[in-house]
């Protein structure tokens, strides 16, 4: 939550550098915001300053005027949204408020939201980010006034079923240092729709058989049919912004232009007018205007404004187990090198160990050191017993030729012998030496066990490397065969896909007739007999897609 708190810790690295300042005095706006936006229009928004801070607090107000919206210093009956910490709870909202309850019609909403409204460039529902998800009259009614004019219930588009993720949805998925959590994550990759476009139905969706689903989902589409990229001259530089914003802890913006890479990397020619980039799905018109710049100068000012913070950041970072917040910090503390932290920092056990292997973590291994790698982890897996299935997952089951790390599933087709081997595993593992460094030694996700670590092959010159070992009960396996093998794009792309089917599916099962009042789950449905990874395919009503295909 602080890390969104602290999006404009650098405020230099946004406006001008500092040397620049006395010539040139910092514009009042900054550039991608310059253009007066209609997002809030409509909205009449209080700013609730308990522990939000001045600084903040003024950066949401001039989010909210600078697009649209009306801004009350007071709480009156002309507020429509009351914004307030991410941390705040009803009751204390309502005391500061000096209200009983909320009047009918005012929403009160973490400023979260209002940071997803600037991303997704549209008034999103506030039911996600809402304090009175126990009123269902309010959960129920959502953010009429869409800034694309397009009635809410008239047509179903996915940026509006995208939006309506819930806290509740997301309890359990994992959350970032930074507490971005999957949802939030899903919410703006969940597939290639242009914004505001009609999921057409090829049948009627009173049949029996669930209606086909459009061919521009990413996860129905093989990623081997995305070609070579047309605008690589565009994305490197759009990347490099993501990458800045990134280190800076300013998610929202890194996620908006991740989203336009992708999109604009399986464009299928080079981009050459504004009209054109605003027709690509993910791409709005600010981020077109941005693209047009690179076509036009073959530069992006932007990145010009990247401060000297952002590389030292990103070495910071750079660090396993390291966050953006940690490396403000540091940055904030006057660190600058790798050896100031290591002598001057104060470090996690975690940490530590991610300083002291940080360039073997940095380099990729080779396809074959991966193999090599599954190998060890299955022949100590059979010493325990000869039944178990060990594969390795992740990049390496998507066919790439490096792989970051090895994610290797363990599990036992008789649904029981899984059990008590995590453990085991563990100890011969570390017994052989093949263990150097524990990172997560035990991480329990409902029935799987997560092991985080690292090991080395025993051939003298050999790197350490990052490995995940991960032991599921097997009427799990082709949930988390499917989860672990990803990519994380294809993931998120599933469970878009299966949310707007009523479903909804996680690394342990797919579950059916989840129900979802406005963006809450009510009930999480029950689970659908998944025996094989083209099960799932088959209930979502998708091709079956191997895993190198799923490679987004
Ligand atoms: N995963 C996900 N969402 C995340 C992180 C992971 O869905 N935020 C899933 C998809 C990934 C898989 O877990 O493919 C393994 O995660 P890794 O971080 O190991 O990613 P990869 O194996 O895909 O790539 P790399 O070669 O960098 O390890
Ligand atoms: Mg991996
Ligand atoms: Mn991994």
């Amino acid at each position: 939550m602080e890390a969104r708190g602290i999006l404009k810790a650098f405020p230099k690295v946004k406006r001008s550098k500092a040397g620049e300042a006395k010539d040139a005095p910092p514009p009042k706006k900054r550039p991608d915001e310059a253009a007066a936006g209609v997002i809030f229009q409509g909205a009449s928004v209080f700013i609730l300053p308990a522990g939000i801070g001045k600084a903040r607090r003024d950066i949401f107000q001039r989010q909210v005027a600078d697009n649209g919206g009306g801004l009350e210093d007071s709480f009156r009956p002309t507020v429509t949204h009351v914004i307030v910490e991410d941390a705040m709870d009803r009751e204390r909202a309502l005391r500061l408020l000096k209200l009983e309850t909320l009047p009918l019609g005012v929403k009160l909403v973490k400023c979260t939201w209002l940071s997803a409204c600037i991303a997704a460039k549209s008034l999103l529902d506030s039911t996600g980010y809402s304090l009175q998800i126990s009123e269902s009259v309010q959960a129920l009614d959502t953010d009429g006034a869409r800034s694309d004019g397009v009635a809410v219930g008239e047509t179903m588009t996915t940026s509006e079923e995208d939006s309506t993720e819930t806290a509740s949805e997301c309890q359990g998925d994992y959350t970032d240092e930074d507490g971005v959590s999957q949802c939030d994550l899903d919410a703006l990759f969940s597939g290639l729709q242009p914004k505001g476009q009609t999921i057409t139905l090829d049948e009627p969706s009173s049949s029996a058989e669930p209606p086909a689903v459009p061919s521009k989902w990413v996860c129905a589409q093989s990623s081997m049919a995305k070609g070579s990229n047309h605008n690589q001259h565009i994305t490197d530089k759009l990347e490099a912004l993501a990458k800045a914003y990134t280190h800076q802890g300013d998610k929202w913006r890194a996620l908006s232009y991740s989203k336009a890479v992708n999109a604009l990397k399986s464009y299928h020619k080079l981009v050459t007018s504004y009209e054109e980039a605003c027709k690509i799905p993910g791409i709005g018109h600010r981020m077109a205007d941005k693209i047009m710049e690179v076509v036009e100068s073959g530069h992006l000012r932007k990145l010009d404004h990247i401060g000297e913070a952002v590389p030292v950041l990103e070495l910071f970072t750079n660090i396993w187990g390291v966050g953006a917040k940690t490396a403000q910090l540091w940055y904030q503390q006057g660190f600058r090198t790798l050896e100031d932290i290591h002598t001057k920092a104060s470090l996690s056990c975690i940490q530590k160990i991610g300083l002291k292997h940080y360039e073997d973590f940095l380099a990729r291994m080779p396809r074959e050191e991966a193999a090599d790698i599954e190998k060890t982890v299955r022949e100590a897996a059979h010493s325990i017993h000869p039944g178990l299935v060990a594969m390795a997952c992740g990049s390496y089951r998507r066919g790439k030729s490096t792989c970051g790390d090895v994610d290797v599933l363990i599990s036992h087709p008789d649904g029981k012998s899984h059990k008590g081997v995590f453990s085991k595993l563990l100890h011969v593992l570390h017994q052989h030496g093949f263990l150097t460094d524990d990172l997560v030694s035990h991480e329990e996700n409902g029935e799987q066990k997560k092991y985080l670590g690292v090991c080395r092959l025993p051939e003298p010159g050999r790197r350490h490397r990052r490995l995940d070992i991960i032991v599921v009960p097997y009427s799990e396996f082709a949930c988390s065969l499917m989860y672990f093998t990803g990519s994380a794009h294809f993931n998120r792309s599933m469970r878009a896909l299966a949310k707007t089917r009523h479903m909804s599916l996680s690394e342990h099962s797919l579950n059916q007739d989840v129900l979802r009042q406005g963006s809450m789950k009510v009930s999480k449905g029950t689970a659908l007999p998944t025996l094989s990874e083209q099960d799932i395919f088959t209930h979502l009503g998708i091709l079956y897609r191997e895993p190198h295909e799923r490679d987004w």
